[in-house]
């Protein structure tokens, strides 16, 4: 994370007339995080955080962590195709591996860690898989706890079962989805979807959060040092 930071710090760029740091970037491109179906070994009628199984892939990384939530169904417990993953024909936004939630069963939603109050705007890829949908299937991407002001996108099964849902408008194809958070207030992002089939899926990839960049005391510490140096070369 220290490395990534200090990438972000020199990231620095301008996006139209304002300008932001690159905060936190991931692209699910760690091969430690693949493995085979994901099982949730918990209790699936009550919500909780997910934890990560040896030998299944990733569900939780670096920066992010999933949450289940009940909705009476077999959630997970039945094995899952959810979590980091380098499979299917979509293929990825970036790199060879992404992030898929399918045949939840209940809800899934992935939380990226952080940066409430420092972030000015976030931007993601995202893939609904081509088939049909139904009014209980869902996804939606969001910024803090308000369901209403914190929805930044949403896409739902309603008028579905291949009839032209907006899930099935949005399906098949890699979409990169920029939001300005600057003015909802401290809050972090998260995804959230809900499907009941296999092949209802939605991936995630190319995850980033912009902001004005607050040192961490480690770089703070640098940036001392420096000032210090450029101090003394003045002399
Ligand atoms: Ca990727
Ligand atoms: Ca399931
Ligand atoms: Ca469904």
């Amino acid at each position: 994370m220290k490395t990534l930071l200090v990438t972000g710090l020199l990231a620095s760029f301008i996006t139209g007339s304002a300008s932001a740091d690159l905060l936190w970037y991931t692209s699910f491109e760690d091969v430690n995080d693949l493995g085979g179906k994901y099982y949730d070994y918990g209790d699936v009628n009550t919500d909780h955080w997910l934890t990560n199984n040896e030998g299944e892939a990733a569900v939780n990384g670096d920066g992010f962590s999933a949450w289940y939530g009940s909705t009476g169904g077999v959630g997970l417990g039945d094995g899952d195709y959810v979590g980091v993953t380098n499979y299917g024909s979509q293929g990825f936004y970036d790199g060879d591996q992404g992030y898929q939630m399918s045949d939840i069963d209940g809800i899934m939603e992935l939380h990226f860690d952080g940066y409430e109050g420092s972030a000015t705007m976030v931007s993601i890829a995202i893939y609904i898989a081509a088939t049909g949908y139904e009014a209980a299937d869902n996804f939606s991407i969001h910024w803090g706890a308000d369901p209403v002001n914190g929805t930044l996108y949403s896409l739902d099964g309603n008028g579905g079962d291949g009839n032209g849902s907006v899930l099935e408008e949005a399906s098949g194809t890699w979409m990169f989805l920029e939001f300005d958070v600057s003015e909802l207030g401290a809050g972090h992002l998260h995804v959230r979807g809900e499907s009941n089939s296999g092949s209802e899926a939605y991936f995630i990839d190319a995850v980033s959060i912009y902001g004005d960049a607050v040192p961490a005391p480690g770089a703070l510490a640098l940036l001392g040092l420096a000032g210090i140096a450029s101090r003394r070369r003045r002399k």
